[in-house]
C-alpha cells in the first residue's frame, strides 16, 4: 500500500457528527467571542469577497467534509455553487442539511454571524434559503488525481475555488501537498480566485474513532507551493491558536488564510 493509499484508509473511520462536535461548536465556534478561531475564518473570507473581485458563474469547494461555514461569503457572488468530498458520509450529511432533513447540523448561527458581518440588516433565514438554492451539486472529488473532479470539471472551467483545512490533511507528504496544490488550481481559470484555508504545524486531529495524520505545513512552505502552483498571493494572514482553542482533537499550531490568483499563462 503507497503512501496516498494509506491516507485514505485511514479517512474510513472519520466520523462527520463527532468532527462536527470538535470544531464546530464552543469553544471553537463562539460567536459571542471575537478573538474565537471561527470568527477569525469567517472574518477573513467575508472581507476577501467584500472586495467585490471575487465572482463568476461557478465556485467549487474543495473537501467540503461536513461543512457548510466556509462558502457562506463567497457563494453570494457566484451562480452555481458545487461542494465536494472524497468520503461517500460526507457528502450525505450535506445533502441532507441540503434537503432539510431532521437531525442535520445546526448552522443558523454562523449564517446570523455572516449576515452581522455583512451588516444589511439581512434576516439570516433569507441566506440559509438562497444557500440552499445555489449549491447544484455535492460530488466526489479526489485531490490527488490529475483531474480531481473527473471529466465533468475539466482544466479551465472554474472561477473560484474554497479550500478549507483539506490539502495537509489528506496528503502523506510534502510533495504530494505540492501536487494536490497543483491538481485542484489546474481546474481554474486563468485570473480565478483561490480562497485557501489551512492547519499550521498540525501532525494530526481526531474524528471519532479515527485518528488522521496530517503534513505539518509553515506559512513559507504554504507560499512557496502557491508560487511554484503559479498563483499570486493577494493577501496572506495567520492565526495562533489560543490556549482556549486548544480542545485536544488535534495538534494545530496556528491557521492560514490566503486569497490567490492563478496567472494567466501557464
Ligand atoms: C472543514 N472542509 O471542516 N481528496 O473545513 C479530497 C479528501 C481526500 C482526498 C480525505 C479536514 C479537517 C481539518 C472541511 C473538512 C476538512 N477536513 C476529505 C481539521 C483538522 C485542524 C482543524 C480542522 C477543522 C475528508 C477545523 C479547525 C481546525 C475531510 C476533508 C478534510 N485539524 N478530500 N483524497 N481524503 N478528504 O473526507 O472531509 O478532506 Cl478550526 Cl484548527
Amino acid at each position: 500500500m503507497n503512501s496516498i493509499q494509506a491516507v485514505a484508509e485511514s479517512y474510513r473511520l472519520f466520523n462527520p457528527k463527532a468532527y462536527l462536535q470538535n470544531n464546530y461548536v464552543p469553544p471553537r465556534a463562539d460567536f459571542s467571542r471575537e478573538d474565537s478561531v471561527m470568527c477569525w475564518k469567517l472574518r477573513c473570507l467575508h472581507e476577501a469577497c467584500a472586495k467585490g473581485e471575487i465572482n463568476g458563474c461557478t465556485l467549487v469547494d474543495i473537501g467540503s467534509g461536513p461543512t457548510i461555514y466556509q462558502l457562506l461569503s463567497a457563494f453570494e457572488n457566484f451562480k452555481d455553487v458545487i461542494m465536494t468530498d472524497y468520503l461517500e458520509v460526507n457528502r450525505e450529511e450535506l445533502k441532507k442539511w441540503l434537503k432539510k432533513e431532521p437531525g442535520t447540523f445546526d448552522w443558523s448561527p454562523y449564517f446570523e454571524h455572516v449576515c452581522k458581518l455583512e451588516g444589511k440588516g439581512e434576516p439570516w433565514q433569507d441566506k440559509q434559503k438562497r444557500f440552499r438554492e445555489r449549491v447544484t451539486r455535492v460530488i466526489p472529488v479526489d485531490i490527488h488525481q490529475s483531474c480531481p473532479l473527473g471529466k465533468e470539471l475539466v482544466s479551465g472551467s472554474v472561477d473560484c475555488l474554497v479550500s478549507s483545512f483539506c490539502l495537509e490533511a489528506c496528503s502523506p507528504d510534502l510533495e504530494a501537498f505540492q501536487k494536490a496544490l497543483e491538481n485542484i488550481t489546474g481546474i481554474l481559470k486563468p485570473q480565478g480566485h483561490l480562497l485557501l484555508i489551512g492547519a499550521l504545524e498540525e501532525s494530526y486531529y481526531l474524528a471519532g474513532e479515527a485518528r488522521l495524520s496530517v503534513v505539518p505545513v509553515t506559512e513559507e512552505v504554504v507560499k512557496k507551493a502557491l508560487c511554484t502552483a503559479k498563483c499570486v498571493i493577494r493577501e496572506f494572514c495567520t492565526y495562533s491558536m489560543t490556549p482556549s482553542m486548544k480542545v485536544g482533537v488535534d495538534d494545530v499550531s496556528g491557521i492560514f488564510f490566503v486569497w490567490a490568483q492563478k496567472k494567466d499563462h501557464k
